[in-house]
């Protein structure tokens, strides 16, 4: 009995918010006389802003792609033989082949071995240096150019599972 009183009264003002909805929308329509001068003000403004905001965002679009970090591009900066560090990862740890870095070119070759993680790279004061996916069945190639010598910590960027959070290691460069 409740169950139904109760349906009956959701219903009931379900539809008296309807037809208020409905009053409102249909006594309040505008007249196409009423804001035409308006409306072409409007418009004006609208075009110059549109215009306005398409050209910066086009040059925005160019400077982004110039820099943006293609593992090519990265490569073509990196001047003489890379250093390379093979790095492996799986629920929830990091093995790289090297410990030891030295100062310079180095590529980092990212993979996994179960699901995707994020591999990212932190300088001594916290502050991201670069990183990158690691993906199973695939070997994602990473440059950077070590200037300063310190230890950097690796942590994952990609939530992967409950432990994600101890995923964590360091290297040192020097
Ligand atoms: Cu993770």
């Amino acid at each position: 009995m409740i169950q139904l009183i109760v349906g009956t009264a959701a219903v009931l003002g379900a539809l008296i918010i309807m037809a208020v909805f409905w009053k409102v929308g249909t006594s309040s329509m505008p007249r196409d006389d009423d804001y035409k001068h308006v409306a072409e003000a409007g418009y004006a403004i609208r075009r110059k802003y549109f215009w306005a905001l398409l050209a910066v965002s086009l040059v925005l679009f160019i400077i982004g792609v110039l820099a943006f970090p293609y593992p090519k591009v990265m490569e073509a900066k990196i001047k003489g033989e890379p250093f390379v560090v093979k790095i492996n990862s799986k629920q929830f740890q990091w093995d790289l082949s090297a410990a030891q870095i030295p100062l310079g070119p180095v590529r980092f070759d990212v993979t996994s071995q179960d699901v995707n993680h994020g591999f990212g790279i932190y300088d001594e004061k916290g502050g991201l240096v670069t990183q990158s996916q690691a993906m199973p069945d695939y070997v994602n190639k990473l440059y950077v150019n070590f200037t300063k010598p310190g230890k950097y910590k690796i942590w994952c960027l990609e939530y992967c599972g409950v432990a994600h959070h101890i995923m964590a290691t360091e290297f040192e460069v020097k």
